[in-house]
């Protein structure tokens, strides 16, 4: 019988969850960035092998703070434990553990799931590994440990060995093939919030969030001469942020606008041609409903 289960990952903002999911899966499957906060949805990613499959669920960095927004986030990633076989913290080891890691930690501390540790980012020089030891040990939580670096991959073997171990017996929730389940329209989404996040800075990237108003797919002689049309817009808070966003004659959208099409169209069997729009939605983060569909 083969392992298949759910694993959770969580953490605080920034310490590489999504960076580890995309290196477990051999894919891009969630967007990455240096700016905290960047994940803001539950993201399957898949990793199929012969000892069976695990879904990961990347999770919003757990992060202290009571506006409505983040309260979304911090629901969304404690929600997401609920359906899964086991929980793996990631840690970031270039920094010393802060309030966040004890909020992580409770949260681990009331599940009866099996917990392991990733101190992840070891290739940095800076090494907090001593006083996230003591921390861990002090609560008695999230053991085994493994010390690992997501972006190269130092030591995630081990810690797919481990995560396997712990997943119960059973069948696969999803074809061999997927490695993700993310509909096309996220995942468009998605790549080009990514590439305005890493293209902006301080309360940009924050205050952006990108919604697919059109797509359509143009027929071409061969398979590979299709065209997925697709119109976005960039919803920002405020006119200065539009004006980032769209750059000195529009140089900076276009840029962004050619970057996403470029890595979309090594995604997807078809081409992607890329419309973008900047637009202001006042106070976005504040809306119930908006949040309710945004942030999920
Ligand atoms: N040097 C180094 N950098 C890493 C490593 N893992 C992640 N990073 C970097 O850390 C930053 C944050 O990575 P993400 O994977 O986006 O972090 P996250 O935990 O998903 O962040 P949120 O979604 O905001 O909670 C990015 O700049 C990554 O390139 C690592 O092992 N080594
Ligand atoms: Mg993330």
């Amino acid at each position: 019988m083969s392992k298949s289960g759910f694993v959770t990952i969580i953490g605080r903002p920034s310490s590489g969850k999504s960076t580890l999911l995309n290196t477990l899966c051999g894919e891009k499957v969630s967007i990455t960035s240096s700016v905290p906060q960047t994940t803001r949805n539950k993201i399957r990613g898949i990793v199929n092998d012969p000892r069976g499959q695990l879904v990961f669920l990347d999770t919003p960095g757990y992060h202290r703070s009571e506006r409505k927004f983040n309260l979304y986030l911090r629901d969304l990633a404690e929600s997401t434990l609920q359906e899964s076989d086991a929980v793996l913290y990631v840690a970031d080891l270039s920094r010393a553990p802060g309030a966040e890691e004890n909020d992580v930690l409770a949260l681990l501390e009331a599940t009866a799931l099996p917990k392991l540790c990733a101190l992840n980012k070891v290739d940095l020089p800076r090494t907090f590994e001593q006083s996230y030891r003591e921390l861990l040990t002090e609560k008695s939580a999230a053991t085994p440990l493994f010390v690992i670096s997501a972006l190269s991959g130092q030591g995630t073997g081990a810690l797919l060995d481990a995560l396997f171990a712990a997943a119960p017996e059973g069948e696969p929730f999803y074809d061999a093939d997927y490695y993700t389940d993310q509909a096309p329209e996220f995942r468009i989404a998605e790549i080009i919030r990514e590439k305005a996040i890493a293209r902006t800075q301080q309360e940009v990237p924050h205050a952006l969030y990108v919604e697919i108003a059109d797509m359509e797919m143009r027929e071409g002689a061969t398979e590979e001469d299709r065209v997925l049309w697709v119109r976005a817009f960039l919803n920002v808070e405020r006119d200065s942020q539009k004006g980032i966003l769209v750059g000195k004659a529009g140089a900076q959208i276009r840029d962004i606008r050619l970057e996403a099409q470029r890595e979309l169209n090594q995604i997807f069997p078809y081409r992607i041609h890329l419309d973008l729009r900047v637009k202001v939605q006042h106070k976005w983060r504040t809306r119930d409903p908006l949040l309710r569909r945004l942030l999920k």
